[in-house]
């Protein structure tokens, strides 16, 4: 089944739509991006990564283009944040409006319509048959913090559970939520206190193969840790639906819905970070559907507003208003035009094309991959939901984390010009986030690229059965 791609001159509001192919020119960096990248060592702090060194000019539905000229295949969307594509001109038409009459106030100030309308959005399709309310702020990490905060002054309690592999910011509190400690966490310590973690439910690394077996192995943690804390010690159990910097790991099933039975049972807040999984990207508008579970507080960002910062803490709404007055906020709380382009992504995704194109991404890439399961031993797992898929690379003996791999076949990647992610706490992970609106044939060929890069990289840097880490 072909995606359903909007055609490329409705893509797009500037004259000459990108060319929708790869291309790669000059060696990767080139010559422009190369001077570029020293005038920026000369200037920003060395504290920032760079996944790939070359500097975009464009960018457009499933290609981002360089300085040199040259046309990567985005299977990043900037880190799950450009789903509806760089350009959407529902987006663009609604920032440019808003544009042309205001860029601040300040929420806390004076008020703005869009804010209402964003938190109205998101309390009707966020998972949760109750009513709701919903505060807005810019980052993800903030909306993690705010929960936190609101769960909080909800119970009047203050310890937080968290799990295995997870992922929820770089501020101070979420650093301490965060599993991994390199690059995120190192040398910033110490972190605020009172922050627990449990095991999950999936790994390949996990003593028993049995997922029956390592669910109830799990959920027994979590309930000794909540009983050695006390009835009344946490405010709140927090859980990316599929994790996403920790690897793509999504859980087995009926895992999450016994955390949520777990949370309800002992009076604990359920917060589901949707931050990275939310917004379409698993084929539905939130991955929690897939489970039937609700949180009592569901966090959005990166998609929400397709490139602007936004993020959402949306929730029931005895939770949500349990907090004084002027307890909430920010300078750049729901700032205007980035509410302003999370209603043009909400317009993208009114006629559903964009949900069925994220299924069919899956459909797709697990066609063409899958066979890698057999033919490549040191592909150890394809995982994911929707246009939310990656591989992990492990020893097919030991299991242990084949992280030299991965980094072999995305810098492979990089070279054919398409732009691919690492992952997982064991850097061993290639995650894919294309854009929905990627073009079907782009797709192919993007991944046509990676399996290549599987093979020839797996046969420079076979399996030796020894642990390497
Ligand atoms: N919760 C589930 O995925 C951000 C981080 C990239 P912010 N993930 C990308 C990096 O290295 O900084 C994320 C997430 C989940 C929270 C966050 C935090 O969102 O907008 O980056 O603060």
């Amino acid at each position: 089944m072909p995606l359903r791609t909007v055609t490329l001159e409705s893509m797009t509001t500037s004259a000459v739509p990108l060319v929708q192919a790869r291309h790669v020119g000059t060696a990767i960096p080139g010559p422009r991006s190369k001077a570029l990248h020293a005038q920026r060592a000369d200037q920003v702090s060395s504290g920032f990564g760079v996944t790939l060194p070359v500097f975009i000019d464009r960018a457009e539905g499933g290609i981002l283009q360089d300085v040199d000229g040259n046309r990567f295949i985005d299977f990043a969307s900037g880190i799950a944040v450009t789903s509806v594509g760089a350009t959407h001109p529902m987006v663009q038409a609604r920032v440019a409006e808003q544009l042309g009459k205001f860029t601040h106030t300040c929420y806390m100030v004076t008020e703005y319509d869009s804010f209402t309308k964003v938190a109205a959005w998101l309390n009707k399709h966020v998972p949760g048959n109750f009513d709701k309310r919903t505060a807005l702020f810019s980052t993800g990490a903030e909306a993690v913090e705010n929960a936190i905060k609101i769960a909080r002054a909800a119970t009047g309690r203050n310890k937080v559970l968290v799990f295995e592999d997870a992922y929820h910011g770089r501020s101070l509190l979420t650093m301490a939520m965060t599993a991994k400690e390199n690059p995120y966490k190192m040398n910033f310590g110490p972190f605020p206190g009172e922050v627990l973690r449990a095991a999950t439910s999936t790994s390949l690394q996990s003593k028993t193969t049995d997922p029956g077996e390592a669910t109830a192995e799990a959920l027994m943690q979590v309930e000794r840790l909540i009983t050695a804390q006390g009835s009344d010690g946490f405010a709140a159990m927090v859980i990316e639906p599929i994790q996403g910097e920790g690897g793509f790991i999504v859980p087995a099933p009926g895992f999450l819905a016994a955390l949520r039975e777990i949370a309800t049972r002992n009076g604990i807040v359920f917060v589901v970070d949707e931050i990275q999984s939310g917004m379409g990207r698993t084929g539905k508008l939130f991955a929690s559907e897939y489970e039937g579970i609700a949180g009592d507080i569901t966090l959005t960002a990166k998609a929400l507003a397709g490139g602007l910062p936004l993020s959402a803490v949306t929730g029931r709404t005895e939770l949500m208003n349990a907090v004084h007055a002027g307890g909430l906020g920010g300078t750049y709380a729901g700032n205007p035009l980035a509410c302003a382009a999370a209603l043009g992504v909400f317009d993208a995704f009114e006629d559903g094309i964009l949900l069925e194109n994220a299924r069919t991404i899956e459909v797709t890439t697990r066609e063409m991959l899958e066979p890698l399961l057999k033919e490549v031993d040191a592909v150890g797992d394809i995982r994911g939901r929707g246009a939310m898929l990656a591989l992990e690379f492990v020893d097919p003996t030991t299991k242990m984390p084949r992280p030299d791999l991965a980094a072999a076949i995305n810098a492979h990647c990089h070279q054919q010009g398409v732009l691919t992610l690492v992952c997982g706490t064991n850097g061993n992970v290639i995650r894919l986030l294309p854009p929905l609106v990627i073009a079907h044939g782009l797709l192919l060929d993007g991944l046509a690229v990676l399996r290549d890069a599987i093979v020839a990289e797996s046969r420079i840097l076979p399996s030796t059965g020894v642990t390497i880490l």
